[in-house]
């Protein structure tokens, strides 16, 4: 499976901490009205049943606004809501495993921190990258800061689209242009905001400016 890399422009990745005001369902819809063009929902707390309950949802919203929709780590889950993609990380299933799980059809995302990696993952059957953290963020622990220049690298030595992620917000970035990445990819920026439509517009605006520069 083949990924166009303008899929990655604004990849919200979900994260339930900011649920409150907005459901989940409600938070994403927002995204997708102000400009994400990729959704991946990101659950660490769900049982298995509610975690597939609320794919079913959020895949069948996606769908809706055209927006290609990917499931964090979880493979099965993945397989049974139809999902488009799937994102593992280097401590999740070999992507070699998850190709032959998925079939042909389903796009994989796979997180690397290095030219190696990179490599390796694509060998292996990844469509497309995901590369962080390049900014300091609370959202995930134990995920060191990367150079600039490892993006470059990264984006320089592989074919399929690049996604940065990591403490990414409206205020930086433009220090990720002219490294070669496709788009960012965001969680409290996006989902923590108090207008997440607005936002979205604001962030996808600074994305394509930041791609395109
Ligand atoms: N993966 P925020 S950093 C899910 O470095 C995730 O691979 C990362 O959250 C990586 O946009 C991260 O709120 C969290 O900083 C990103």
């Amino acid at each position: 499976m083949k990924c166009d890399s303008r899929v990655m422009r604004l990849y919200a990745v979900t994260d339930r901490a900011w649920v409150g005001k907005q459901s989940l369902y409600e938070q994403v819809e927002s995204a997708l009205k102000g400009g994400a063009t990729c959704v991946q929902l990101r659950e660490k707390e769900l049982n298995e049943e509610e975690f597939l309950a609320e794919a079913l949802e959020i895949s069948a919203l996606c769908k809706k606004y055209q927006v290609p929709f990917f499931i964090n780590d979880n493979v099965d889950i993945a397989i049974q809501c139809k999902a488009d993609g799937v994102h593992v990380g280097q401590e999740d299933m070999e992507v070699s495993q998850v190709r032959k799980k998925v079939g042909d059809q389903m796009i994989i995302g796979v997180s690397v921190h290095s030219v190696e990696e990179a490599i390796r993952a694509v060998e292996n059957g990844a469509d497309c990258l995901g590369v962080g953290a390049m900014f300091h963020t609370s959202t995930k622990e134990c995920t060191g800061v990367l150079p600039k220049e490892r993006l470059r690298d990264i984006c320089a030595a592989v074919k399929v689209p690049v996604v940065a992620i990591g403490g990414i917000k409206k205020s930086n970035i433009e220090q990720l242009a002219g490294t070669g990445v496709d788009g960012v990819a965001l969680v409290s920026a996006i989902f923590a905001a108090d207008d997440i439509e607005r936002e979205c517009c604001l962030l996808r605006e600074l994305s394509e400016k930041m791609v395109n520069s």
